[in-house]
């Protein structure tokens, strides 16, 4: 049912071949693929009602305030759209959603999406949805698979750029010298890998710039405060001056850290963080977190186009990017934090 295109985009054919079955079961189609009994042309030529799209979606869980908007801007895009839409949580378990697209699969979706917790071990899954015919798209996070055509596209952010830019705003804002601790994201997940691998390079030209701790905090902000607490009671804990964290949950459980003992976020230890979901903005608006890297989860529209396209038989390109901002505290104000969508 389903081709690669030479161009590399997917070809979705199903109603041909839907309208072949049919010709050879009752006659013959007409030129709207309408079923026609003894293969005599019908009568009008009012284009048959096309049954609602079923898409299957298997999400990371519900970690951080960022995935919370994700879920919110795919269910209800889907509703908006009259897509029928098998959501399925997979509660931060890669298996979990190994077994949901698996199912997906049984039920015959018309098309799977999903956001993959980490990036290896989904080669099998993927080759079994091709065997299907059901076509894959990513949203969010990236994989690592040997053959690249086993999903159609890729839509979300370039998190090495994000990294990059939380590396850049701290070097300006430190004058290059800062002894940072680090928490990271979920292990082995693109955004964890990729914004490490930006913000490096940052340090790779700023030899005053050092992390002197790192360690996950799993994307959550209980786990960001678990470990930035024991961050500061370690022995390097006194020399931290920075903290640089993968998502704005895990800066904002270590604000409730840093404030615990005895300390000022945002002064006495500068914060810069990812994502820019609203209650970032109204930490820095309160003056705690320094400065926040936009990563936007508005997702559902631009997935909800791809699967249209695919549908129509029009091919999409292989990589699509969301447009993305760095905001300082310094341009964060009321107004600002009121109109935030997320
Ligand atoms: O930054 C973090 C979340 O994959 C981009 O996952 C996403 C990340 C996001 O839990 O908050």
């Amino acid at each position: 049912m389903v081709r690669l295109n030479s161009i590399g985009g997917w070809r979705f054919t199903r109603a041909v071949v839907l309208c072949a079955a049919a010709a050879l079961v009752a006659g013959g189609c007409d030129k709207k693929g309408t079923e026609t009994p003894g293969g005599k042309k019908a009568q009008t030529d009012t284009p048959p009602a096309k049954a609602p799209m079923v898409v299957g979606f298997s999400q990371v869980g519900a970690e951080s305030g960022w995935r919370t908007a994700n879920t919110k801007s795919i269910r209800e895009e889907a509703e908006k759209r009259g897509i029928k839409l098998q959501f399925s949580d997979a509660q931060g378990e890669q298996e979990n959603q190994i077994r949901a697209i698996r199912s997906f699969i049984q039920q015959k979706v018309e098309f799977i999406a999903f956001s993959p917790k980490t990036e290896d071990g989904w080669q099998p899954v993927l080759e079994e949805a091709r065997k299907a015919g059901i076509p894959v798209v990513l949203t969010d996070r990236a994989v690592k698979v040997t053959d690249e055509s086993l999903y159609v596209t890729f839509i979300g952010s370039d998190f090495v750029l994000e990294g990059r830019r939380a590396g850049e705003w701290l070097a300006k804002k430190t004058g290059g010298k800062a002894m940072i601790a680090e928490l990271q994201g979920t292990p082995g997940s693109a955004p964890a890998i990729d914004r490490k691998k930006g913000f490096e390079e940052v340090l790779g030209a700023n030899p005053g710039m050092k992390i002197i701790k790192s360690q996950s905090g799993n994307f959550e902000r209980g786990k960001g405060k678990e470990v930035f607490e024991a961050f500061l009671r370690s022995p390097e804990g006194s020399q931290i001056t920075a903290l640089y964290a993968h998502n704005d949950d895990m800066a904002l459980g270590a604000i409730q850290a840093i404030e615990a003992a005895g300390k000022k976020p945002g002064v006495d230890i500068l914060i810069v963080s990812i994502d820019g979901v609203h209650d970032a903005f109204a930490a820095m608006l309160e003056g705690k977190l320094n400065c926040s890297v936009e990563c936007n989860p508005l997702l559902g529209p631009q997935l909800f186009d791809v699967l249209e396209k695919l549908r129509k038989g029009e091919s999409v390109p292989r990589r699509i990017e969301t447009a993305e901002g760095v905001f300082d505290q310094s341009q964060v104000t009321a107004e600002v934090l009121k109109a935030r969508k997320y």
